[in-house]
């Protein structure tokens, strides 16, 4: 039963990556003990039958990546996820939140964060298995991971120029940041969490796909339980803009009680309200297949100012506040609207001055209640942020922030035209006329 499955799984050039995979790149020295040995054309004794116990993928991103990065990471492993789940019992452990540089309200302690303050753990459950960190403790019975597979890039580069999808074990390029203790236990940052350890280390050069990783998960390291892809952003998607991607995406709904917030926000403050506005949601997000365009949005301009570090390392993509406020202007006439609201990470002082270049117009943004900050930290704020950029009436982002890219989505998912949505402010060294964001248009099944 088993080779048929397999190669309906893999394309056929996934298949022939999958052997050579096997072959070239593992021989036997990932971990003796774990191999399957596995031939090209000869996929008959990869053990199937007896139920195998279950197993859990842990992931984690390059400390300095920011939240909607991560996001974006998160859509690409919960696709490797269903891969495993073709073969074998595999559930994702989803990394606690914390340490992000842009989290910067030094007051509160931002780490251990378990993804329900940020999101509808329900609804990611509807398109995969993913359990928070502290149940797979519970659920594992130690804080224990089996096996590290730490990715990196290749130190020579692309050989011959030519971009090519390979993986193999390396020597790691940089020091690696889990060490053996004196008992060859590895230590390491594991989100915050100061007991737990990893038994295994390796460091796997790679550069693919995230399906790249499913033989070698299945294959090469099958006395692990538990395995821990970090540096997963090294993985790219398998199959980006397509339907996997925007099941995965979908999935992806926010909190109710930051939705509850920022719905409440657009009532009170914007007027606005899903049944007026056509936004409504379905409890179940595979439900949820409205026609494009037929979201209206509440009577407002929302836009996503992206400030701080973009602004400091002058990106072309950037405006000044005197060219932001005119390009708002522009919209807000254009589309006959009095209010605007910004999501924006600007200081206090910008805020203001850009409030000041808008005399004639509402200009709102949301500033948190001491105890909602306090619940939800920086990052539940920028969520509510996103919500309500989601839900008006037309959305203008700032060119290449993933931040603006997650809004972008999400009104797709709302019902948006994508004319009210894919735009962005032109920043001060570019024409008026700039390149505007290419357009990811939804795909269901
Ligand atoms: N509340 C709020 N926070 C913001 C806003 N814009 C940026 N931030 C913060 O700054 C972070 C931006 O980092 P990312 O989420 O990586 O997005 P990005 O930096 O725009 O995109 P990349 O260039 O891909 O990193 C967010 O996660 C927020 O913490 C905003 O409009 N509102
Ligand atoms: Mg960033």
């Amino acid at each position: 039963m088993a080779a048929p499955i397999r190669s309906i799984i893999f394309p056929s050039v996934l298949l022939f990556l999958y052997i050579s995979v096997g072959i070239g790149a593992f021989n036997s020295d990932i971990d003796p003990s774990d191999n399957v040995a596995f031939h090209s054309g000869n996929q008959q004794n990869v053990q199937f039958g007896a139920a195998k116990p279950r197993r859990f993928l842990l992931y984690d991103v390059n400390h300095g990546e920011g939240f909607n990065l991560r996001r974006d990471v998160y859509m690409r492993i919960a696709n490797l996820l269903r891969r495993l789940r073709q073969d074998e019992d595999w559930v994702l452990v989803l990394p606690p939140w914390g340490g992000l540089y842009h989290w910067k309200t030094r007051s509160l302690e931002q780490i251990r964060i378990p993804w329900s303050t940020f999101f509808n753990v329900e609804s990611l459950n509807r398109f995969i298995p993913v359990i928070e960190f502290d149940e797979f403790v519970k659920e594992s019975g130690q804080a224990v991971i089996d096996q590290i597979l730490y990715l990196q890039g290749y130190k020579e580069g692309w050989t011959n120029g030519k971009w090519e999808e390979k993986i193999d074990e390396r020597e790691c390029i940089d020091p690696p940041s889990y060490q053996p203790d004196g008992k060859g236990l590895y230590r390491g940052w594991f989100w915050g969490y100061s007991d737990v350890y990893a038994k295994a280390f390796k460091c796997l050069s790679v550069q693919g796909m995230a399906g790249i990783m499913a033989p070698i998960l299945l294959h090469n390291v099958t006395t692990r339980r538990s395995v821990f892809i970090d540096r997963a952003e090294e993985m790219l998607h398998d199959y980006y803009g397509q339907v996997d991607y925007w099941n995965a995406r979908r999935s992806m709904r926010f909190a109710k009680h930051l939705r509850d917030i920022g719905d409440e926000f657009r009532a009170n403050s914007l007027e606005s309200t899903d049944e007026k506005d056509k936004t409504q949601t379905t409890e179940d997000w595979r439900e949820m297949k409205p026609k494009p365009g037929s979201a209206l949005g509440g009577p407002y301009l929302a836009v996503h100012l992206r400030r701080e570090d973009y602004a400091r390392s002058k990106r072309k993509e950037v405006a000044t506040l005197p060219r932001a406020a005119e390009q708002i202007k522009a919209a807000l006439i254009k589309y006959d609207l009095r209010k605007v609201f910004v999501a924006t990470d600007a200081p206090k002082h910008e805020i203001k001055e850009l409030k000041k270049l808008l005399p004639d117009y509402k200009v709102y943004n949301y500033v948190p209640p001491k105890g909602i900050l306090e619940n939800f930290k920086d990052g539940g704020v920028a969520i509510i942020d996103q919500w309500i950029c989601a839900h008006a009436r037309y959305f203008m982002g700032t060119g290449g922030s993933t931040f603006s890219f997650r809004i972008q989505e999400e009104r797709q998912i709302l019902g948006f035209d994508t004319k009210m949505t894919y735009n962005r402010f032109c920043g001060d060294t570019e024409p008026e006329d700039c390149e505007q964001p290419s357009v990811w248009k939804i795909v269901y099944d």
